[in-house]
């Protein structure tokens, strides 16, 4: 294979059962129980003053992993604006409080980090064509990395429940579009079994464990710029990307680029919440729902494919799961497009939901440095309100 230095700097494991597998880009889960995988790129060897001069997300190419042979498939994601929200921290009594403003990447949503870089790494090793389950963003996303790399990409979406802009965005980039009836779980199930039939075909859902160290990236971001922070609060669906926030903060803080791990909340909508009544169930297992129903359909999502993942990121960070009611999440979706000219789609406005809950039930000190993440742009949903 290809890149045989790289691969002596990075080594892939399985989160549940712990044993190390051989590098392929294409190998998704353990091949031995099926559990989630994590790559451990090698930082210990690196410094910031490694990192690009570059303002995109590639500034980071030292820490992600990908030999020299791979060329970016780039369309400048990344750096996106961590903002102050003055008004809402003063109504909340927050002393500090940041909105990471994800809905400034290329197609809008924070996808486009683990898009770019599993998307490149699929193509320097030459697959011919893409496939993705989504509740919208993923697959406008890989709709338009396909597109630039000139690769056949299919999405497969739940039928009536993708947001307007993403749709749009898929159409527009030329996807291959399948509908499936149910939610995003029942979409999943048909690309995995679409992927067992071929070998060409190359899988970028979040059970890709490249794409996660792609969306890692925001936090070195936040970490360059705040240095230290309390807490963290960001949506969850399949978990994958508050798996990709703690991994990141992690490895800053072992590079000495941040000085401790902040707590991390993840917050669900309610009608779609197995991970959070999974956690408060003994934290040991998800609790599937059969049909979520959420108008956030960005976390739509019954059977998160990484509750395991998840599950780590906010045990290690001593964060917890709350679930949020859509009422909620559409207020703090008005509070921060009216107080702070700030527009993100219903999904995105869950983080505010959740911090807002706990200061109003007292769970939270005041005192700190806290920083919302906002997953996606107001103009990919703008029918739910
Ligand atoms: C705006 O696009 O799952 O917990 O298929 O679009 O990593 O799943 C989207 C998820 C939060 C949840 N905010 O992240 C998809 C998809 C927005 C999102 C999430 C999604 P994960």
């Amino acid at each position: 294979m290809r890149g045989h230095d790289y691969e002596e700097r990075i080594t892939i494991r399985c989160l549940a059962c712990g044993k190390e597998q051989e590098l392929s880009p294409r190998l998704m889960v353990c091949s031995y129980c099926g559990g989630p995988l994590e790559i451990e790129p090698d930082v210990s060897r690196i410094s910031i003053s490694d990192f690009l001069k570059i303002r995109s997300m590639w500034r980071y190419r030292p820490v992600l992993p990908m030999g020299d042979f791979v060329e970016p498939i780039t369309l400048g994601e990344g750096a996106t604006p961590l903002i102050r929200l003055r008004n809402i921290e003063r109504i909340l009594g927050i002393k500090e409080l940041y909105a990471k403003i994800e809905g400034a990447n290329p197609t809008g949503s924070f996808k486009d980090r683990g898009m770019s870089l599993a998307v490149s790494i699929a193509n320097s090793y030459g697959y011919p064509e893409f496939i993705v389950a989504s509740t919208g963003n993923t697959a406008a996303s890989a709709s338009a990395y396909g597109a630039r790399a000139g690769k056949r990409v299919t999405v497969v979406l739940p039928r009536g429940y993708v947001a307007d802009g993403k749709l749009f965005q898929s159409i527009l980039h030329g996807a291959r579009i399948l509908y499936v009836d149910g939610s995003f779980d029942d979409a999943l199930s048909k690309v995995i079994d679409d992927l067992s039939r071929s070998s060409t075909l190359y899988p970028l859902n979040s059970i890709n464990p490249w794409r996660l160290e792609g969306q890692k990236t925001v936090a070195y971001e936040i970490a360059e710029d705040l240095r230290e922070l309390d807490a963290i609060f960001l949506p969850v669906g399949n978990g994958g990307n508050i798996y990709a926030v703690y991994k990141g903060f992690a490895e800053a803080i072992k590079m000495g680029i941040m000085n401790r791990m902040p707590r991390i909340f993840g917050v669900q909508a309610k009608g779609a919440s197995p991970i959070y009544t999974g956690w408060n169930l003994g934290g040991r297992d998800l609790k599937p729902v059969n049909r979520p129903e959420t108008i956030a359909t960005a976390i739509r999502i019954g059977r998160p494919a990484n509750w395991l993942k998840a599950f780590k990121a906010v045990r290690e960070s001593k964060g917890f799961f709350l679930s949020v009611d859509d009422t909620d999440i559409l207020a703090s979706q008005r509070m921060l497009a009216k107080l702070e000219g700030v527009g993100c789609e219903p999904a995105s406005a869950a983080s505010l939901a959740g911090l807002i809950k706990l200061v109003d039930e007292g769970i939270i000190d005041k005192d700190q440095r806290i920083v919302i993440i906002l997953t996606g742009h107001s103009l990919k949903d703008p029918i739910a309100r």
